[in-house]
């Protein structure tokens, strides 16, 4: 058994002042810089869009962020602009500890498909090749933090256990953006694909 720690989007624009701020985003750094010591292996993710994606709702005329759309892939929430290539939103929060990290995963760079997930972006299909470099490595049991709870994480810790991976949801070191009851569906998503939360 060899396990990694996988830090989702510890982002400048998903911390307080960000585009797309989670309350307490950043109050999870310090926890997190803390549990790397345990793991042999830390990756992070990052959000990692062009400037004009589809997700955002910029991008639609008459949208307001946080309305609902239809893309060909399915329903996909309208974001404010947030985490644009090279952007300072979408550097990793100064705290975080970068440098332990053994890899950096960037996802949602396709203009015309979000990614939530670490492994699968949203049309449940196209894969960021996670997957690949984790069995390379025997890795086999996950642990997961960072933001946002109930969007990135929820996704990658779903997706992770739908590929066979042992899942942990570390919730002391995440937080969530909660719209429409979007926490708790979540919780029990996380719950049914056989997420440990601790
Ligand atoms: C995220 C919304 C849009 C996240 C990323 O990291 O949870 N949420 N892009
Ligand atoms: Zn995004």
């Amino acid at each position: 058994m060899t396990r990694a720690l996988i830090i989702i989007d510890v982002q400048n624009d998903f911390c307080p002042g960000g585009a797309l701020a989670v309350a307490g985003g950043d109050a999870i750094v310090p926890g997190i810089n803390a549990l790397m010591a345990e793991f042999p292996a830390v990756i992070l993710t990052q959000d990692w869009h062009p400037a004009g994606h589809s997700s955002f709702a910029s991008s639609h005329p008459g949208k307001a962020p946080f309305a609902m759309t239809e893309m060909p892939y399915g329903p996909q929430v309208l974001w404010p602009d947030h985490c644009v290539q090279g952007s300072a939103g979408a550097a990793f929060h100064p705290g975080l500890n970068s440098d332990r990290a053994d890899l950096i995963i960037r996802k949602g760079y396709n203009p015309a498909i979000d990614s939530y997930s670490a492994f699968f972006e949203n049309d449940h299909s196209t894969a960021t090749g996670l997957e690949g470099y984790l069995r390379s490595r025997g890795i086999t049991d996950l642990t997961m933090v960072g933001l946002a709870t109930d969007f990135c994480v929820n996704f990658s810790a779903v997706d992770a256990a739908g590929l066979g991976f042992a899942v942990t949801l570390r919730a002391d070191l995440c937080r969530a953006i909660d719209m429409d009851g979007s926490l708790a569906a979540a919780m029990s998503g996380l719950a049914e694909a056989g997420v440990r939360v601790a």
